[in-house]
C-alpha cells in the first residue's frame, strides 16, 4: 500500500452510530459513593460492616440538580466499588443494601439514583468494579457468573443505561487470589441487554482511558487510534504499512494516533478517550478537602471536552448523602463561567467561504460586517466521515493567531477577544479530501 492510500484508509475509520451519539454529550458525572464516604479511605477493603452505610438526608435530586447547574448531561453511579458494597438490592449476596440501616435494609440507591436523573432529565449509568475485595467467589470462574449475573441484575432493573464504566483494577480478592476476568463475556451480556450503551473501558470497546486521572487531555488527540491499544474496539484496518511493533503501548503514551506513531500498526479502532477526574483530590468524599478551582475545572473542559476527548467529573456525596454546599457552588459556577462563553454564538454578520487548495488543503475565509471581538472559535469535524484534519492555522487580516492540530469531535481555540475583520482558518494538512467543517464562534 502506497502512503496516501494508508492515510485515506486511517480517515475512513469510523465511530459506531453509539459512539457517534455519545459523542454529541461529551460532557457528564462521576458519582463515588460506598462504605469508603464513612471510612475516609479512597479503596475500600471489603470487609467494611454495611450498617457503616448509612445516608440519613439521601438526595439524589440534589445530586442531579448540581450536576445539570454545570452543563453536564448524565450520571454515572458507583453501583459497586473495590470493597464489593453493592448500592442495590442484589441477590447475589448480603454485602449490599439489604443490610444497611437506610430504609430499614430495603433502600436502594441505584434505583433513586436512576429515578432522579430520568425526572431531571438526564442519563443515567452505572461503574460496576470488577475489582471485588469482598466476594468469596473472586479469584476463580464463579466470580465471573457471580459479576454476570449483577450486571445482569443492574442492565434490566434500572430503564436505559447510556453508559457502563469498568477499569481494569485486578488487585488480590479476600482469599488473597486474583482474578481472570471475563471482559468479553461482559461485555457480550451489555450488548445483548442495552445495545446503546457505551462501554468505558482502559482498552475500549467504546470509550478508552485518557492515561491520567488529573485532568490532563493530550495537545493532540486522536479517536482513531492502533488496535494494538484499544484491543476491545472493532478492527477497521490491516496493517502494518512499516514493518514493525507497537508492543506495550498504553494509554500514557504522548502520542497514540500520528501519522509516525500509526504506521506500525496491525489494525485501527476507532475509539474516543474519557478524562475522569475528581472534582477534589479524592474519589471519595474527605471532608477536610476542598473543591477546585474554577479555573483548574475550565481549562480542563476546554483541553478535554475542547480538545475531542470525553469529561468525566466526580462528584462525591457527604456522608448524609448530599453533596457538599462548596461543591455544589463551584459547580454552579463553572456552569456559569461555560454559559458565559459559549452559551451564545457570535451575533455580528458574517460569510463563511470555502476554497479547495489541494486534495487535502483548503482554506475558510470569514468575513465579518464590521470588526469584531473574537473570543473562542470552535471547529468540528463531521466525524460520522472519520477523523482527518492533521493540522491547521488562524490567521487575521493576514497575522497568525493560533495553531493546532488534531479538530476531531470538537476544538476550541481561544482566541482571547482578538479584534478583526476577517479570519482565515487553513486546514493545512488532512488524511484525505477535508471533511465539511462545522465552525462556531464566541
Ligand atoms: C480507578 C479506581 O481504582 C479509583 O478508585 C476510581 O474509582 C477511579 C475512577 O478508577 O480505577
Amino acid at each position: 500500500m502506497d502512503y496516501s492510500s494508508f492515510l485515506k484508509t486511517a480517515a475512513r475509520v469510523k465511530p459506531s452510530a453509539r459512539q457517534a451519539e455519545f459523542l454529541k454529550n461529551p460532557f457528564y458525572a462521576f458519582v463515588h459513593f460506598s462504605p469508603n464516604t464513612y471510612t475516609g479511605r479512597e479503596w475500600g477493603l471489603g470487609n467494611e460492616d454495611p450498617a457503616i452505610f448509612n445516608p440519613t438526608e439521601l438526595d439524589c435530586d440534589q445530586w442531579v440538580e448540581a450536576i445539570k447547574s454545570a452543563g453536564m448531561t448524565g450520571m454515572i453511579l458507583t453501583a459497586k466499588h473495590h470493597d464489593g458494597f453493592c448500592l442495590w438490592q442484589s441477590r447475589y449476596t448480603e454485602h449490599c443494601m439489604k443490610n444497611s440501616p437506610y430504609k430499614n435494609g430495603r433502600g436502594d440507591v441505584v434505583r433513586e439514583a436512576a429515578e432522579a436523573c430520568r425526572r431531571g432529565g438526564i442519563r443515567f449509568g452505572f461503574y460496576l468494579s470488577p475489582w471485588d475485595r469482598n466476594s468469596r467467589y473472586y479469584g476463580a470462574d464463579a466470580y465471573n457468573d457471580y459479576y454476570k449475573n449483577q450486571l445482569t441484575e443492574l442492565l434490566t432493573g434500572y430503564g436505559d443505561i447510556f453508559c457502563v464504566w469498568f477499569d481494569n483494577a485486578c488487585g488480590e480478592g479476600p482469599n488473597g487470589k486474583k482474578q481472570v476476568y471475563d471482559f468479553d463475556g461482559y461485555i457480550e451480556l451489555i450488548r445483548k441487554y442495552q445495545p446503546n450503551a457505551c462501554i468505558f473501558n482502559d482498552y475500549g470497546p467504546d470509550t478508552r482511558w485518557i492515561g491520567n486521572e488529573s485532568g490532563t487531555a493530550r495537545y493532540e488527540e486522536w479517536m482513531v487510534v492502533p488496535h494494538e491499544l484499544c484491543f476491545r474496539a472493532e478492527k477497521q484496518t490491516e496493517g502494518p504499512l512499516t514493518e514493525g511493533s507497537l508492543n506495550g503501548i498504553y494509554n500514557t503514551w504522548g502520542d497514540l494516533g500520528s501519522q509516525e506513531l500509526i504506521r506500525y500498526s496491525r489494525g485501527l479502532a476507532f475509539c474516543p478517550s474519557e478524562v475522569d477526574m475528581s472534582i477534589r483530590p479524592g474519589w471519595f468524599y474527605h471532608p477536610e478537602e476542598e473543591p477546585h478551582s474554577l479555573e483548574r475545572l475550565m481549562r480542563t473542559y476546554m483541553t478535554s471536552v475542547g480538545g475531542s476527548a470525553l469529561f468525566n467529573l466526580n462528584i462525591p456525596p457527604m456522608p448524609s448523602g448530599r453533596f457538599d454546599p462548596r461543591d455544589v457552588q463551584r459547580l454552579k459556577e463553572f456552569g456559569d463561567a461555560l454559559k458565559e462563553a459559549f452559551g451564545q454564538e457570535l451575533s455580528v454578520p458574517h460569510t463563511v467561504a470555502r476554497e479547495d487548495v489541494s486534495e487535502t488543503q483548503c482554506v475558510f475565509r470569514i468575513d465579518f460586517a464590521e470588526e469584531t471581538a473574537v473570543n473562542y472559535i470552535a471547529l468540528c469535524e463531521d466525524i460520522s466521515q472519520g477523523q482527518r484534519v492533521e493540522r491547521f492555522v488562524i490567521e487575521s487580516d493576514g497575522s497568525r493567531l493560533t495553531d493546532g492540530t488534531t479538530v476531531g469531535n470538537l476544538r476550541i481555540c481561544p482566541l482571547k477577544g482578538a479584534k478583526t475583520r476577517q479570519l482565515k482558518l487553513w486546514i493545512v494538512a488532512a488524511r484525505d479530501h477535508v471533511p465539511s467543517l462545522d465552525i462556531r464562534l464566541y
